[in-house]
């Protein structure tokens, strides 16, 4: 062996084991989740349903009986110690929020129930004020019923038209379909970063870039993306990003709208309430400043401060991580999935999150979700709040099986196991 070759082994062997070291760490972060300790019907719980909601770490717990012991009282109100500790906790959530998803300006980090709201937000806010009979709204094939409904709402109210963007035989977004699609008509893009049935990840900042070349505005979804992928709002230029903390690891009942300032001034607020006024008379109001003009009420302020701890859990673990151990995950997945006879995996795109959809032959996903469930893993079957993608693909319902960073190898081969058990039963 020459002095080279000996140099590109060592190389080689101090990368396979650092990313052994990794896997190492990642497999035991399970350890962090209470809830993935149980047994289920007396199966130790296998939980393949992150897509749905993930489960939450005993920091974020921590957080929460924290906030309720020591902090908690209404915010942006009071002078007494608890409402500027509660006020504090929470406005600090925002800072990480800007922090985390890059976005230029704290004001542009807008605290709602959830990625459904936040496009409500903006259809309701920013469609009502701007759009118009014949205008149309751009979607793809491949969104969720919350990027569908509330735009076809809008078009009820105003006139405006949906149009879809096809996908590919591998479940992409076809992008020679996509720009022909923008016309002088389009007055918004509103697309998912990446698919909760298919798994497809979107070329988020190229289609961007493509939309903002004919000033046509972009809402993202991110609700899956979220957690998984690392985000830079700023990089991808996006004018609208939303996410949802519970399928991050995060509380229920806390999401965020991101918009870039210009725009969230120009749109008026979409609740009226306490807090997100500056005056108020019989006559008039007016409205507070950015972000609090889109936050009326008391807000979610136990689960906002949990989110905070999610955050840093997310950091100290590190997206770049668990982007790689979800992609080992995924890769074993396919493999061991992919050799099974009567199993269908549905979609095949070249970039993807750890989301599995599958049919199997014989068998409804339902009854396999049943069974499965008797073993104590937990998949999600159904039409995934993505009815017109099942009519695309031809399916009532997949059964699908999604990745999280607490998966691992063995949680595979369970589902492996699980799904032979269910064929043996409906022979
Ligand atoms: N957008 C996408 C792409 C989603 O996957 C979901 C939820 C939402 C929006 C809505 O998020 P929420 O937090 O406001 O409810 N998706 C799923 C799912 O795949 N299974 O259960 C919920």
């Amino acid at each position: 062996m020459t002095a080279t070759q000996d140099e590109q082994r060592k190389e080689s062997d101090m990368k396979n084991l650092a990313l052994q070291k990794r896997e190492l760490e990642l497999n035991q972060r399970k350890q962090d989740f209470p809830a993935l300790q149980q047994l289920i019907h007396g199966k130790p719980l296998v939980y393949l349903d992150s897509a749905a909601s993930s489960q939450k770490p005993q920091v974020v717990l921590d957080a929460l009986a924290r906030y309720y012991s020591e902090s908690h009282a209404n915010v942006h109100r009071g002078v007494h110690t608890l409402s500027e500790r509660a006020t504090l906790a929470y406005e600090k959530t925002r800072e990480h929020v800007r922090q985390f998803i890059n976005a230029a300006q704290v004001q542009e980090i807008i605290f709602v129930s959830g990625a459904t709201e936040a496009i409500n937000v903006v259809a309701r806010s920013y469609g009502d004020q701007f759009f118009q009979q014949e205008d149309e709204i751009l979607l793809s094939m491949m969104e969720h019923h919350s990027n569908i409904v509330p735009w076809q709402q809008l078009c009820e109210r105003t006139g405006a038209r949906l149009r879809v963007i096809p996908l590919t035989a591998q479940g992409e977004i076809d992008q020679s379909a996509y720009p022909q699609l923008l016309t002088s008509r389009t007055k918004l893009l509103a697309i998912t970063h990446a698919s909760n049935v298919l798994g497809t990840i979107n070329p988020i900042k190229e289609m961007t870039a493509l939309a903002h070349a004919k000033n046509i505005p972009v809402l993202v979804d991110g609700a899956q993306a979220f957690g998984h992928l690392l985000l830079d709002v700023r990089d991808l230029d996006c004018d609208f990003y939303v996410l949802s903390s519970h399928k991050a690891y995060g509380p229920t009942g806390v999401g965020v709208l991101y918009g870039k300032k210009a725009l969230l001034d120009k749109m008026p607020p979409y609740k009226g309430g306490g807090g997100m006024i500056e005056t108020v008379s019989f006559d008039k109001t007016t409205y507070a400043s950015l972000p609090y003009k889109f936050e009326a009420g008391t807000p979610n302020i136990a689960d906002v401060v949990g989110f905070q701890a999610t955050l840093e859990y997310l950091h100290e673990v590190g997206i770049g991580n668990i982007y790689e151990h979800e992609q080992n995950v995924l890769a074993y997945a396919l493999e061991k999935l992919s050799v099974i006879p009567g199993l269908d995996l549905l979609g095949n795109a070249a970039h993807r999150l750890g989301v599995i959809s599958f049919e199997l032959e014989n068998i409804h996903p339902h009854d396999l979700g049943t069974i499965l469930d008797q073993e104590g893993i937990a998949i999600r079957v159904g039409h995934h709040c993505a009815m017109p993608l099942m009519e695309h693909l031809g399916v009532p319902a997949t059964a699908r099986a999604s990745i999280g960073l607490y998966n691992t190898r063995a949680d595979i081969d369970a589902l492996v196991e699980g799904i032979h058990r269910a064929k043996r039963f409906f022979k």
